[in-house]
């Protein structure tokens, strides 16, 4: 009998249940226990209706992704669910937790479905850069019709239950903790009912009903602008889209050939490698599991500007009291409308309530004095970007703040050390580094001081789950992991311009790999302003970094969005960057101001230049250790600067191009361009000399 799936009867209910830890995923001893146990049930006279069920958290929320890549056993996950199909004993499925993926296609080849009001269903293949691959694409829509299936196919996204029910995905929906209990009740009634075997196969009214619909092309149009890129929803479409022209058997062999296909496809490398990354990050090497956690129960925010308000929104959101200190009152009151503002407008798209848009509102407090900051338990410093300023801020939080506070900077590139110098309590001091819009954007970059403890290392981490971020851990250098690569590509990319090329070319071919704006786009979103005045501040601190066209954007008072005008023009109440030949004629002034005689470059060079220094840049960043693995570097580019996911992160792209060709090019580049950022990486020598990959480290 299998170790991870079980047979056991109550009356003439036969119950197989599922034990496979942590998510019951269908690995190879699930899938062949599950034919086992069917049998069972088959040959057990006394069972008239079988249940399944599983243990544990939640119901199967897949099939087991570690397996992928790795050479298929028998039985395979569709021969699983045609068997419970074909039983000739009606077989229910009582979900919990959530139905996921090879989970749901396993319930949908039951012939009755219950499920927990807390549970969930959905079939988020696509976000592994995969469609689902067991029957879902063709089951699915013989239950629920074209667009609600190509909905769910196409985003991923999970569906209550409630939803399920009206949806026709589920027959039931039942209060309670026990899926077990649920399950036997729901049996017992359908024996009393005399339910007969059900078989979504030969469902076909929701199929004729949308035969011949232009759904599918309106789907796929829709795609081509939201996909940037990405594979395999297009395959999803054309899956669903073959149950609608193809018998039942007929589509389950084409969804099978379009799995393949996405299943060979580099983006599925890249999008599996992201899922576990984004589970490892959470696990920081030598930071021992166990390390005592602070409690959190109330913070403090300093500044009520862009971040500031965005920060206090996380908490808000997380059901935790935030006090906002500033200097004037005008600043603190913008700041509040501005998070007013930014609620009301979610709770127009449905996202939220109007009553907890009232509840989070009331969460949020305002204050001119860090005397409010006497009782909290953390405290995030989000003011600009000032040494000094921030020192005294650091100063007077060390005075007001009670012991055991954690204090802590929203710095983008400062130096945590010596912020923390300014206080007698460093090892309670701490970067926690958002993304703009901090309430939206789902990266958090804590940055460890050479003297911040484990346990605020650990409280910071678990709070980045608290308030639903993706927290990574890196140490204390200029710009950290994320801007100090970013400065990287930007350099390179202003050199680009410099030379020869035009903003909109640089900026093409980076949203052509899939990013969703271009280098200068993005600098024109934060600001031209921001770039200029922090190289202002280093050149101040003696660094040599050559003039450039940018500033002469900036002091011709082009700053971006924010006036209508930085290396793009922009149209009232539109964001989208529209190509400004003043831009091209400044551009042409600097160059010859400066004796440039213009070059033709091409989108090769562009893509090199861009993406090899961080590369490099991101191997000097694990030498020094600031990075502890190379899927931190990925995680912080992913869900901090839109590294498209498919691609599994700047690092695992660079193992994808191959780490000895992208060597043998910094190289070159270190001969022709020169610079800093070309000398090649101690560490990427190595693993070009060793034939190694960063996914190797
Ligand atoms: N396979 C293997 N391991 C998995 C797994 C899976 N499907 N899902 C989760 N884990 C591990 C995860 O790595 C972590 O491990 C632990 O479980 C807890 O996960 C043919 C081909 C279920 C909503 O895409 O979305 O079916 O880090 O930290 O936040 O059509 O996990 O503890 O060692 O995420 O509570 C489709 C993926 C597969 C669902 C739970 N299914 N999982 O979230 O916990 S493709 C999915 C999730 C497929 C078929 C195709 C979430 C979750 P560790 P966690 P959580």
């Amino acid at each position: 009998m299998s170790e991870v799936v079980s047979y056991d009867r109550e009356g003439a209910i036969g119950i197989i249940t599922v034990n496979y830890p942590p998510v019951n995923a269908l690995g190879h001893a699930v899938r062949t226990g599950l034919l086992e146990a069917l049998k069972q049930g088959q040959t057990d006279n006394d069972a008239k209706m079988l249940l399944v069920v599983c243990e544990g958290r939640t119901f199967v929320a897949g099939a087991d992704i570690r397996e992928f890549g790795k050479p298929m056993q028998e039985p395979g996950l569709v021969t699983v669910i045609n068997t419970f199909e074909s039983s000739d004993k009606p077989v229910v499925a009582a979900i919990h937790g959530t139905a996921l993926g090879g989970g749901l296609e396993l319930a949908l080849g039951c012939h009755y479905r219950i499920a927990l009001d807390s549970a969930r269903v959905g079939l988020p293949e696509v976000k592994l850069g995969l469609l689902p691959g067991a029957g879902g694409t063709q089951r699915l829509p013989r239950l629920t019709g074209a667009k609600k299936a190509l909905e769910m196919i196409t985003t991923g996204e999970f569906v209550k239950a409630d939803d399920a029910l009206e949806a026709g995905i589920i027959d039931a929906v039942a209060q309670g903790d026990n899926s077990r209990t649920i399950g036997l009740e729901y049996a017992a009634k359908l024996i009393a009912e005399d339910k007969p075997v059900r078989r979504v196969r030969d469902i076909t009214d929701k199929i004729s009903a949308d035969q011949g619909t232009e759904v599918f092309e309106a789907f796929r149009n829709n795609l081509t602008a939201k996909a940037r890129g990405l594979f395999s929803p297009f395959k999803c479409v054309d899956a669903v889209e073959a149950a609608f022209s193809l018998p039942f058997d007929e589509g389950m062999k084409r969804e099978r050939e379009l799995f393949i296909e996405c299943m060979e496809s580099p983006q599925r490398g890249g999008l599996v490698h992201a899922f576990f990354a984004e589970r490892e990050v959470s696990k920081v090497p030598g930071l021992p599991k166990d390390t005592p956690v602070r409690d959190v129960k109330s913070v403090g925010v300093i500044g009520a500007g862009t971040m500031g308000g965005g920060i206090a929104m996380n908490f808000a959101n997380a059901g935790i009291p935030v006090t906002i200190v500033e200097l004037k009152q005008e600043a603190l009151d913008k700041g509040l409308s501005v998070i007013r503002k930014n609620y009301e407008s979610s709770a127009k798209k449905g996202r939220i309530t109007t009553a907890q848009v009232e509840e989070r509102m009331a969460l949020i407090k305002t204050s001119l004095s860090y005397d409010d900051f006497k009782s909290v338990d953390l405290v995030i410093e989000a003011v600009f970007e000032n040494m000094d300023i921030k020192k005294q801020i650091f100063g007077q939080l060390d005075k007001v703040c009670k012991p055991g506070a954690i204090l802590a900077s929203n710095t983008s590139t400062l130096d945590i050390d010596e912020i923390a110098s300014a206080t007698s309590r460093p090892e309670d001091v701490v970067g926690m580094h958002f993304f703009s819009p901090a309430n939206v954007m789902k990266l958090l970059e804590n940055v460890r001081g050479t003297k911040t403890s484990d346990e605020v290392k650990a409280t910071v981490m678990a709070l980045a789950k608290k308030i639903g971020k993706v927290g990574v851990m890196v140490g204390n250098c200029y710009g950290f992991v994320g801007n100090r690569m970013l400065h990287r590509r930007g350099a390179e990319a202003t050199a680009l311009v410099n030379e020869g090329a035009s903003p909109q070319q640089v900026d093409k071919v980076l949203t052509d790999l899939g990013f969703p704006m271009g280098q200068f786009a993005m600098s024109d979103l934060a600001g031209i302003d921001v770039g200029y005045s922090i190289r202002k501040e280093r050149r101040k601190s003696g660094e040599d970094i050559p003039a450039n066209w940018m500033d002469t954007l900036a002091e011709e008072g082009r700053l971006g969005q924010k006036t209508m005008a930085g290396v793009y023009q922009y149209e009232e109440g539109n964001r989208k960057p529209v190509v400004d030949p003043k831009v091209d004629e400044l551009i042409a002034g600097f160059r010859k101001e400066q004796g440039i005689e213009p070059r033709a470059i091409t989108d090769q060079e562009i893509l090199e230049r861009c993406m090899y220094v961080m590369v490099n840049e991101g191997a000097k960043i694990l030498e020094e250790g600031i990075a502890d693995r190379s899927l931190d570097i990925d995680i912080v580019w992913i869900y901090g600067y839109g590294f498209p996911a498919y691609h599994g992160g700047p690092m695992f792209w660079a193992d994808q191009v191959g780490v000895k060709t992208i060597y043998e090019t910094v190289k070159r580049f270190h001969d022709t361009v020169g610079g800093d950022q070309w000398k090649p990486s101690e560490l990427l020598a190595k693993l070009a000399s060793e034939n190694k990959k960063f996914g190797d480290l």
